[in-house]
């Protein structure tokens, strides 16, 4: 166990050995589509349009539009992305940015201004309690969907790449694990009055979302011994993050070779069941359980034999 708080330690300080991941979002925690229907809501265009870097060819006065590149939320729309690689961490300024297709308008009577289809923004470090950061309806101060992307720009620098970008502090989190933006159109073309009123607006048009203070997440391989054996040693957890509101079953595959014990701990370390498995070769075995009365968030897998040892984290969401 006391190698097991270090080894806590060592995840939750991020070890800095370990290769940079990416500092986008990772994968789709939870969409739920507004009013409207677009081709960019489904594969083969989603999800992928939402994880990974902003459209390199938007800029200030174009805005990207191609079903690769962004994803429709329609008006009301809600999506949750999840941070599986690296998670946002709060750092001097700004912490993350939303990147969606506003843009100037060039022509016409509201040439000069913005064109905006604005969301709200939360975070979350276990995906269930959200921290929603202040906004106005009148002057977008807050929202996402407000500043043109550019492209061509480093998207952790919040100096050059636009884009709306958040301070975790203002919601006294310390890391998020979770980003939720949900579109607020409805309320700009509820009151004609608004300065960013355009009748044509339908909604939010998500193109990425990057951490400009991001933390690595050790979710892989973690041999604490020499792991110079003659047979692979892995353990690997699907699906990663659990949706208990498509399936709770979790499997945990461990390749190992002779009696392996399993253990599943939450964030604060405690011990939530202890298998074993009998294996008398190097082979693929798979347990698996369900977790329909686990709450949401964060756990580890631990799996022993007398020689190795390994972890690996995973998520569990609504
Ligand atoms: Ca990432
Ligand atoms: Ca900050
Ligand atoms: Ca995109």
């Amino acid at each position: 166990m006391k190698n097991l708080i270090l080894l806590f330690l060592t995840l939750i300080t991020f070890n800095s050995a370990f290769a940079q991941s990416d500092p986008f979002a990772d994968s789709v925690a939870l969409f739920i589509k507004g009013t409207g229907s677009w081709v960019n809501q489904n594969p083969p265009y989603f999800p992928d349009n939402v994880l990974g870097p902003p459209a390199s060819n938007a800029s200030y006065t174009v805005p990207a539009v191609s079903p690769d590149d962004i994803c429709s939320l329609g008006l009301g729309g809600e999506i949750v992305l999840a941070f599986t690689n690296n998670a946002i961490v709060d750092g001097d300024g700004p912490d993350f940015t939303v990147f969606e297709n506003a843009f100037q308008i060039l022509y016409g009577p509201r040439a000069g201004e913005i064109f905006a289809e604005p969301g709200k923004v939360a975070v979350s470090k276990d995906g269930v309690n959200f921290f929603e950061f202040p906004f106005d309806s009148l002057t977008l101060n807050g929202c996402a969907g407000v500043t043109p992307t550019n492209g061509s720009a480093d998207p952790t620098n919040p100096d050059s790449s636009g884009g709306d970008s958040f301070d975790l502090a203002t919601v006294g989190l310390d890391t998020a694990y979770f980003v939720k933006i949900t579109d607020i159109t409805s309320i700009i073309l509820s009151d004609t009055s608004n300065p960013y009123y355009d009748y044509t607006a339908n909604g939010f048009d998500l193109d990425a979302v990057a951490a400009i203070h991001s933390a690595d997440i050790i979710s892989g391989i973690e041999d604490r011994e020499n792991d110079s054996g003659p047979y692979e040693f892995q353990i690997n957890v699907f699906p990663n993050p659990v949706e208990k509101s498509k399936s709770s079953s979790v499997s945990i595959e461990v390749q190992s070779k002779g009696n392996t014990e399993i253990t599943l701990y939450n964030i604060l370390g405690q011990q939530i069941f202890v298998r074993r498995l009998t294996g008398s070769i190097s082979e693929k075995q798979i347990l698996k359980f369900n977790a329909q009365n686990l709450s949401a968030g964060i756990y580890f897998v631990e799996a022993k034999t007398e020689r190795f040892s390994s972890t690996a984290k995973f998520l569990i969401i609504k």
